[in-house]
């Protein structure tokens, strides 16, 4: 199968590398990493260990493919839209972070759009070196939810690649469930610049589990069934599960990055706010993280 992973950060290059194994891959990046990694290979350490030689460009622009693995920063995606349309692809995969990612895919494209979520956990090391930090696993289907053919045929190019997937139909439930604990851990360990970890009790992990409440209490209004029990316990599952982690967000700001506030608990206050709901937490947090962003000249408003 032909693949085009649009987005060669820390996710996007172990996927692709992952793919790279079984599949023709092209990752579409920046440099220096897509430079390193056109001349020399991709090395892939740790859990994974290999070293595959995928097609890596600067230029994402009228690629054409099977699918495209879209894993660029949620406020990337719309320019990611404008240049895939410029390509032809059979489906388009978002592994992105945040909500509307897919909407915003689906406004350009004329293929059809899968959701999915990872788990995998990776870092950058060096331009052409990414090591896979955490074995999880990929879900993804339809947006809508339901099944799809072609959910099971790219779920399938997965699995022939090693990489652990399901297909599932309830997807909109899924991001829904993974925006809160996006929305519990990332701006709450970001701001107080601590591991995931560290919000296995006490006041910060109070505020985390707060604005994961608040988030499924924003999904049942939007009739996504996530009650705050299920919230609280995949919350409960990611802190330990990757409480060794530095989340997206503190990996953001800890190197001066913009952060996917917007998408994450700036998404909760927008939905929550077209239903009248109050979201207070998710308010605070996303007013911290902005300012936090003011103040380091990476958003004006
Ligand atoms: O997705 C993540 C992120 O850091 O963006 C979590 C699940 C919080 C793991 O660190």
């Amino acid at each position: 199968m032909e693949i085009v992973v649009f987005g060669a950060g820390s996710l996007g290059s172990l996927l692709g590398g992952l793919l790279a194994r079984e599949h023709e891959v092209t990752l579409v990046g920046r440099d220096p990493h897509v430079r390193t990694v056109a001349e020399s290979g991709l090395v892939l350490s740790n859990r994974v260990a290999d070293s595959v030689n995928p097609d890596a460009t600067t230029d994402g622009r009228g690629l054409d493919a099977d699918v495209a693995v879209v894993t660029v920063k949620s406020y990337d995606t719309e320019q990611a839209a404008r240049t895939l349309e410029t390509g032809s692809f059979d489906a388009v995969l978002s592994l992105q972070n945040g909500l509307g990612n897919e909407e915003r895919l689906a406004a350009h494209l004329d293929c059809p759009v899968l959701a999915g979520t990872a788990t995998y956990g990776a870092r950058l090391v060096d331009p052409g070196h990414v090591e896979c930090t955490g074995v999880g696993e990929i879900v993804l289907g339809p947006t809508e939810g339901g099944a799809s053919t072609l959910a099971d045929h790219v779920a399938e190019a997965f699995d022939d690649a090693g990489i652990r997937t399901r297909v599932a139909g309830d997807m909109p439930r899924r991001l829904w469930e993974k925006l809160a604990v996006n929305a519990g851990i990332n701006p709450v360990t970001a701001l107080a610049r601590v591991r995931n970890g560290a919000l296995d009790g006490g006041p910060i992990g109070g505020v985390a589990r707060s604005a994961a409440r608040e988030t499924a209490r924003t999904a049942r209004a939007e009739g996504v069934e996530l009650s705050d029990d299920a919230a609280l316990e995949a919350l409960e599952t990611v802190i330990e599960t990757t409480a060794e982690n530095r989340s997206s967000m503190r990996q953001d700001i800890e190197t001066g990055r913009r952060t996917e506030v917007d998408a994450v608990s700036g998404a909760v206050v927008d939905r929550a706010a077209d239903h009248g709901l109050d979201v207070p937490t998710n308010e605070t947090l996303a007013g911290l993280v902005r300012g936090w962003e003011r103040s380091q000249g990476l958003r004006e408003e």
